[in-house]
């Protein structure tokens, strides 16, 4: 067990936010309800071989129909916030142009639910769910999809922004980038190395536009984040080659990223290492770096599990060492530029994704964004875990590891508030059980159980442990496992 699972019960600030996460494709439903057209994520989920069993996000968890009970689900568990994304198509169906007022509507009815059980909205514009439309004249691999972003982001600052104090423009932009265009696993499915560092590029001046647009239309109270999946990387070895490695996914992984939004400046070591696969002169264009760097006021930053990294032609074939990047399965490396890498399963306990528990990863991430950007705020805006969570004849969902894998990864996030590190607040992700991307419904990152025949809520033991932490703003001691039952 990890020093974190053992500490004693710990206190944290008053007015940390403890709040839980969704995204809208996640959950939604009504794919075609009120004017919603297609975006990449439909068409992806609708392409046979895409996800898993052929799930799609058609019905998702009904949250279109059922957000009253949700919000009210979300109260008994007297969460603070809850973070949720917007469909930008359901908002603007082409990506360009007026907005639906049946989709406003109903993100406005949605917040204004929350405010009223007094749960602060915390809206994210972007996660993943690209307008279809837009995707067919080059997606995030074109300019123009910049220019689309920022006028969805004034639109939704305007029809908001007078009661969502919280604004985050995108949601992981590596996976958008990586995923999307690189290894192929997420939508749109392309896999093209110089399309992924385009698509990189251009959702960093996306972000950076939204928030000049965001900033000329919301209060000045109101905050503007973004929300990364950083990679806490570990060599697998001090070798020099490793130590290479662990650099390179760095730079593609976290660098590419935090230094044009937080330095103003592209690494010099990504621009060589990726010199061959695009034409970085040509990409960005004069003023783009002051556009990507304007000030935010939070980072949000996503943890679930470390990145083991090797030299691969130093370990190839090493029977110890199991390989799993934990990005899914494809033909095509999702880190352009870094072919000779290797990833590895880190040793010990997984969940059902296959990913590590350790939670002194989540530390030190922090503590690494604390260092080199000394003040920046920070937000956990996404932790948790997939188990194969059932419900028990008696109608409960027990789920102590899960509980375990929360009580480590916030006793974490308490060491690093006391080692200085300024975290705001933490997300469970998720709220609910829901699509995971290309695994489909099978696997429930929940605190609340979905049975997706019939849209019953089920709070897992866990939701009732978080409520509890969340209600004390103390974390306690973790309970005894009671064994076998
Ligand atoms: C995040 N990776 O996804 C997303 O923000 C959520 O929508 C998702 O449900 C959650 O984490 C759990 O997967 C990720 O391969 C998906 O590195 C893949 C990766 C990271 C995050």
């Amino acid at each position: 067990e990890s020093a974190e699972a053992t500490t004693a019960s710990l206190r944290f600030p008053p007015g940390f936010v403890w709040g839980a996460a969704t995204a809208a494709y996640q959950i939604e439903g009504a794919a075609a309800e009120d004017g919603r057209t297609p975006s990449i994520w439909d068409t992806f989920s609708h392409t046979p071989g895409r996800v898993l069993n052929g799930d799609t996000g058609d019905i998702a968890a009904d949250h279109y129909h059922r957000f009253r009970d949700d919000v009210a689900l979300m109260s008994d568990l007297r969460l603070g916030a809850y973070r949720f994304s917007v469909s930008w198509s359901r908002v603007q169906p082409t990506g360009r142009g007026p907005a639906v007022q049946r989709g406003l509507d109903f993100y406005r009815q949605l917040v204004d639910e929350l405010l009223a059980k007094g749960i602060t909205p915390v809206a994210t514009l972007y996660h993943w769910d690209l307008p279809q439309d837009l995707e067919d004249v080059g997606g995030w691999t074109v300019r123009d999809t910049t220019e689309r972003f920022a006028e969805y982001a004034a639109i939704m600052a305007g029809a908001l922004g007078d009661r969502v104090p919280f604004w985050t423009t995108l949601n992981e932009p590596w996976c958008s980038a990586f995923l999307g265009y690189g290894s192929g696993v997420h939508a749109p499915g392309r896999t093209e190395p110089d399309s992924a560092l385009k698509a990189v590029h251009h959702l960093n001046l996306a972000h950076g536009k939204a928030i000049g647009a965001l900033r000329s239309v919301l209060p000045a109270a109101a905050q503007t984040s973004i929300t990364l999946n950083l990679h806490q990387i570990r060599p697998l070895s001090s070798s020099p080659a490793d130590l290479d490695a662990a650099r390179r996914i760095d730079a593609v992984g976290n660098r590419v990223f935090l230094g044009p939004i937080l330095s103003g400046d592209y690494p010099a070591d990504l621009l060589a290492d990726t010199a061959h696969l695009v034409d970085w002169e040509a990409l960005v264009r004069d003023g783009d770096l002051a556009e990507i760097s304007r000030p935010i006021d939070l980072l949000g930053i996503n943890y679930y599990t470390p990145t083991l990294v090797s030299d691969s032609t130093a370990h190839t074939g090493d029977p110890e060492v199991p390989r799993n990047d934990g990005h899914g399965a494809s033909d095509h490396s999702p880190w352009p530029g870094s072919e000779h890498v290797a990833f590895h399963l880190p040793p010990g306990e997984t969940t059902a994704m296959r990913w590590a528990v350790d939670a002194s990863g989540l530390y030190d991430l922090l503590m690494r964004v604390h260092r080199e950007h000394p003040g920046l705020p920070l937000m956990v805006t996404e932790n948790g875990a997939a188990y194969d969570d059932y419900l028990s004849p008696e109608g409960t969902v027990n789920d102590p590891q899960r509980i375990a894998y929360l009580h480590g990864h916030l006793s974490a996030v308490h060491r690093a508030l006391a080692d200085g590190a300024d975290v705001r607040g933490y997300f469970l992700w998720s709220l609910m059980d829901n699509f995971e991307w290309a695994y489909g419904y099978s696997k429930r990152f929940g605190a609340v159980y979905v049975d997706f025949s019939t849209q019953r809520r089920i709070p897992k033991q866990s939701a009732h442990w978080y409520a509890a932490v969340a209600r004390d703003n103390v974390l306690p001691d973790l309970p005894e496992e009671d064994g076998e039952s």
